[in-house]
């Protein structure tokens, strides 16, 4: 089954767009976890990776029913070293086990030229097993090839991102010319063309899907009129303040989806306290509902 095709199936079945990004930083997690483990100056790699993996299960044990997916950022893991890249594929495993349903979407904002992208994708897809990957676009479509050969596999590329200076490239209007031929695309923002360029050149496979920022409804909306149908993940909801009924109106297709609604601090840091799990599960199924009220 491709990963569309899961991630279809998932949000039927949870009835749910939302997303949830384990964004587990070691510092904001609960103190109760970190008890009787030493004191925390005095932890090694090895001990913080552990906890964190024992807050990643807690978390997927109470939020699996609420959700479509799951999206672990890699960040978070790599800043561990060793252990933390053995985390997270423990991380991935267990939804694996608990929730087989649930994709799981690799935030790693990848991409580089085509023999070291094929590495890339041995990491994302052999050694973690993740089931879609977010990618620059930067390189272009030649160099990205290795990633969307990936037939079965998601591929999000970033279009229009959630940060307060995403116009400072996004935003430069351009003219697109390839060396032979000008497309006759009137000029327009870098993001539009990035948007238009995945949906009619890089989506041979059907594989490939946005990343808009919710924090930019407008820039939403206008992408979703050049995709069409297209699958577009939409993070900065929550924490970074975009607001839920614009992204969804700005968003969704006739369907009632097309999107993934990603929220991670303001899920799982829900509670600092022992209830910590029960306050994230109480958090994702208020923002399930809240995105369902405007399907
Ligand atoms: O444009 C983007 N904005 C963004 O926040 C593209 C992303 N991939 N993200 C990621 O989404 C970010 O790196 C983090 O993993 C998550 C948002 O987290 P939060 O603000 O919901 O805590």
């Amino acid at each position: 089954m491709s990963f569309f095709e899961k991630l279809n199936k998932a949000a039927e079945k949870n009835h749910s767009l939302l997303c949830v990004g384990l964004d587990s930083d070691f510092e904001k997690i609960p103190e109760c976890l970190k008890k009787g483990k030493g004191k925390e100056v005095q932890l090694s790699s090895r001990q913080r990776a552990d906890i964190i993996l024992e807050f990643n299960r807690a978390i997927i044990d109470a939020t699996k029913d609420a959700v479509c997916a799951y999206k672990p950022n890699s960040a978070f893991y790599e800043a561990l070293g060793g252990r933390g890249l053995e985390i997270l594929k423990q991380t991935i495993q267990y939804i694996r086990e608990r929730a087989p349903a649930i994709p799981v979407i690799l935030d790693a904002k990848r991409a580089d030229i085509g023999s070291t992208n094929a590495s890339y994708v041995q990491f994302a897809f052999s050694y973690l097993k993740t089931d879609a990957i977010t990618l620059h676009p930067y390189l272009g479509r030649e160099a990205l090839q290795p990633f969307l050969d990936q037939k079965e596999k998601g591929i999000f590329v970033l279009c229009r991102t959630s940060n307060p200076g995403a116009g400072e490239f996004q935003d430069l209007v351009v003219e697109v010319k390839t060396p032979r031929h000008s497309t006759g695309q009137a000029p327009e923002e870098l993001y539009k063309v990035v948007a238009r360029q995945v949906a009619d050149e890089w989506n041979m496979n059907g594989n490939c899907g946005l990343v808009v920022g919710s924090t930019y409804p407008e820039e939403l909306k206008e992408v979703r009129a050049i995709v069409g149908a297209m699958p577009i993940l939409v993070p900065g909801i929550g924490t970074q303040g975009g607001d839920v009924e614009k992204t969804i109106k700005a968003g969704i297709i006739d369907k009632g989806n097309g999107i993934i609604v990603n929220s991670s601090r303001g899920i799982i840091f829900a509670s600092s306290d022992k209830d910590f799990a029960e306050a994230a599960k109480t958090e994702a199924i208020k923002l399930r509902e809240e995105i369902n009220k405007y399907r």
